[in-house]
């Protein structure tokens, strides 16, 4: 029997809080993450806390506890969401999503590769081969996409550093067979410098530590990372990972994906150039810029098959369209410097962005199954990187906290959205409940001419002349009287103005420059655009939520810190969305289904009614048990607002499925 509400576990539902106050529900969420309960509901979206422990709440028994069960019938878990999910789109042909939200060290991508695999043991009883595949590539695809995009920073171990949002498709039957990943906005500037006590990305480390010995001499690098200009700064910290198998395990990952041979030594030759150019130094003679340490250049011209000159040129020059022309101007140190950066980062960026298509090709739906039964739906999986203040804040933060933003902003809309809809096509009275609206801090930054996107991208409409003072002015000027916009607070990095571009490095590993004639979009419209296309995906479809807490910052098991929560708690607006749920209804459910369920307990339904319809015969049973008062009847469903009712519901059928049971017993036995 689920513990839905107990004095030793607390209350499984928000909703069942008997006030709704921020103190009842702290204490709430602290007695459960005590007690090892790091799952709570708030109707069907799940709040969890980060355990920072193993639990054994995974493995194939659990998995069996929650496969096609309903929301309610068991203790809340990331299972019953992804249940739901796949529930929803199998039997009702719908395309759904899981949006998994929290600040960074929350535990968003521990949950989604939960949700996944939980996903895949549910699936293809069958045992198809080709949908096993499958499940396996997704599966895999995962370890490559955290060694390459994820690193250690002060507030993670394996701090997600790019946004990711995975569409699994399936068949006719509910298998996946397919899937298509979306990245966001990757932090490249994590390629060339981290903070005190963060890394890079673990794939340099991975390289360095578990690279066999052949391999490490034909790259020309060293084992040891402090060698590294771009990767020293972390590259002592001691941390839970190991680099060594994680070498191994991802190489194999890569292997099992469908990657070449020839592909895979392409991706370590990149990191290794990636590694080299961070060491390379700059120096004058005379008015020439030249690189100081030639043997280095070397090393690039082989590992990127180009000729030395190409390497030179491509680090002391840039190209310059002024109205027909194209010139090429020497760099000064400082410039040649920053252009190797970029360059870096662009490599690495690319690298990314490469590995993610190379994935795509390998998963995506192929012309078989679905296709031909013309029925392919889609269970979309968002993991993106949480909200993260730093002491400072580069664009790529911006970025990160404007993505936060937008899904809270999605959030909102939809939760009030749906709950509306629904009670609308029902014919049931809706109560309005308010609401922070964030969409202010979301126009803030995104709006048309005013907006802080806007703002910068005109600031980098002056290529080479940007400077933070351009686009501080602009800022000061257009946004002086907004209400969220505090002037001298935002620090923003410049525009990247590179000339590189690396074109067609891949599969060949050449090394070109592009000449730049029309000026590119900025990083930020880019990013902005992909946000806003992001959104619309979701909002098209019927979507589940996580929302994730972090206990306390030092990846304590034990540790609840009650300011740090109870701001989580406010930001994340769940206070709210108690309320929203508790002015409407914990629980719907169709006049047929909810029969076939709870028949039992009435003698007016069981075994079979005769009443003339289904919604009668549920009106005569919750008549019956004096539930009437807390129920509205719809159209096509029964709503039941508050959860006690529903877990009395299940009692009571306990009740009388061990009765019968038992009855069964006897009967068998020939004691009747
Ligand atoms: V970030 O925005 O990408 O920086 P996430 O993704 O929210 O962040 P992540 O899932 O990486 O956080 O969790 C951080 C760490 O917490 C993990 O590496 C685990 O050590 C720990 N964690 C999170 N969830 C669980 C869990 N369900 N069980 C055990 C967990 N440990
Ligand atoms: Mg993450």
């Amino acid at each position: 029997m689920a513990e839905h509400e107990s004095l030793e576990f607390g209350k499984a539902d928000f909703v069942l809080l008997d006030n709704v106050s921020m103190e009842e529900f702290m204490a709430n969420l602290k007695l459960r993450f005590d007690k090892g309960r790091i799952y709570t509901y708030i109707g069907e979206v799940v709040v969890s806390v980060n355990p920072y422990r193993a639990m054994n709440i995974y493995g194939r028994d659990t998995v069996e506890q929650y496969k096609g069960r309903e929301l309610y019938e068991r203790p809340p878990h990331l299972f019953a969401i992804a249940d739901a999910a796949y529930k929803a789109m199998k039997r009702r042909n719908k395309d759904t999503c899981i949006v998994i939200s929290g600040e960074s060290g929350a535990g968003k991508t521990e949950a989604s590769k939960y949700i996944m695999q939980y996903i895949a043991a549910i699936t293809n009883p069958n045992q198809r081969a080709e949908v096993e595949r499958v499940k396996n590539m997704l599966l895999k695809s995962n370890c490559v996409l955290e060694a390459f995009g994820n690193a250690k920073t002060n507030r993670n171990d394996n701090s997600s550093r790019f946004g990711k949002y995975m569409d699994i498709n399936f068949d006719f039957k509910g298998d996946p067979i397919g899937g298509h990943i979306s990245n966001y906005l990757l932090e490249k500037c994590r390629v060339i410098f981290q903070q005190e006590g963060e890394r890079s990305f673990h794939s340099f480390y991975q390289l360095l530590r578990g690279a066999p010995d052949s391999l490490i001499r034909s790259l020309h690098i060293q084992k040891d990372p402090a060698a590294y200009n771009y990767i020293k700064v972390g590259g002592q910290i001691k941390s839970s990972i190991n680099d060594g198998a994680d070498f191994k395990a991802v190489a194999d990952a890569m292997k099992v994906i469908g990657f070449t041979g020839d592909e895979i030594q392409t991706v370590y030759k990149i990191l290794a150039t990636i590694l080299h150019l961070g060491n390379l130094t700059f120096g004058v003679d005379g008015d020439v810029t030249l690189i100081e340490n030639t043997k280095l250049v070397s090393i690039l011209r082989e590992l990127l098959s180009t000729k030395e000159e190409n390497v030179e040129k491509a680090l002391l020059y840039r190209t310059v369209a002024t109205g027909r022309d194209v010139i090429e101007k020497q760099h000064t140190v400082q410039e040649a410097s920053y252009g190797r950066d970029a360059l870096a980062k662009a490599m690495y960026e690319r690298l990314f962005c490469w590995i993610v298509g190379r994935i795509n090709d390998i998963i995506e739906v192929k012309n078989y199954d679905a296709k031909i039964h013309g029925k392919n739906t889609v269970i979309g999986v968002l993991d993106i990187y949480g909200f993260e203040i730093f002491q400072n804040n580069s664009f790529e933060q911006f970025c990160i906290n404007y993505c936060n933003e937008k899904l809270q902003q999605l959030f909102i809309q939809l939760v009030l959205k749906q709950e509306q809809e629904e009670y609308q096509r029902e014919g049931i009275p809706w109560k309005h409940i308010d609401y922070f609206n964030n969409q202010i801090i979301v126009d803030l930054v995104e709006q048309q001419h005013k907006g802080i996107f806007s703002v910068l991208d005109e600031a980098c409409m002056n290529v080479g002349k940007v400077t933070d003072e351009v686009f501080l002015q602009g800022l000061n000027t257009k946004l002086a009287k907004h209400a969220h916009y505090t002037s001298r607070k935002v620090v923003m990095v410049g525009a990247d103005y590179s000339l590189f571009l690396l074109k067609g490095m891949w599969p060949e590993g050449k090394l070109s420059i592009t000449e730049v004639t029309k000026r590119p979009l900025t990083a930020a419209t880019l990013f902005k655009n992909s946000m806003i296309s992001l959104v619309e995906n979701l909002a098209c479809k019927e979507p589940y939520y996580v929302r994730c807490i972090k206990p306390n910052d030092v990846k304590s098991p034990l540790l609840f810190e009650q300011e740090r929560c109870r701001h989580q708690v406010e930001y994340l607006g769940l206070l709210e969305n108690v309320r929203v749920r508790r002015a409407g209804f914990a629980y719907r459910q169709t006049y047929p289904r909810f029969l076939q369920r709870y028949k039992m307990i009435s003698e007016f339904t069981w075994p079979n009614h005769e009443l003339s319809s289904d919604k009668e015969a549920v009106k005569r049973l919750l008549q019956g048990c004096g539930f009437d008062h807390d129920v509205a009847y719809g159209k096509t469903k029964v709503f039941i607002r508050t959860p006690r009712t529903l877990f009395s519901l299940e009692e009571q059928r306990a009740e009388m499925v061990q009765r019968i049971v038992l009855f069964l017993q006897k009967v068998w036995r020939g004691t009747i």
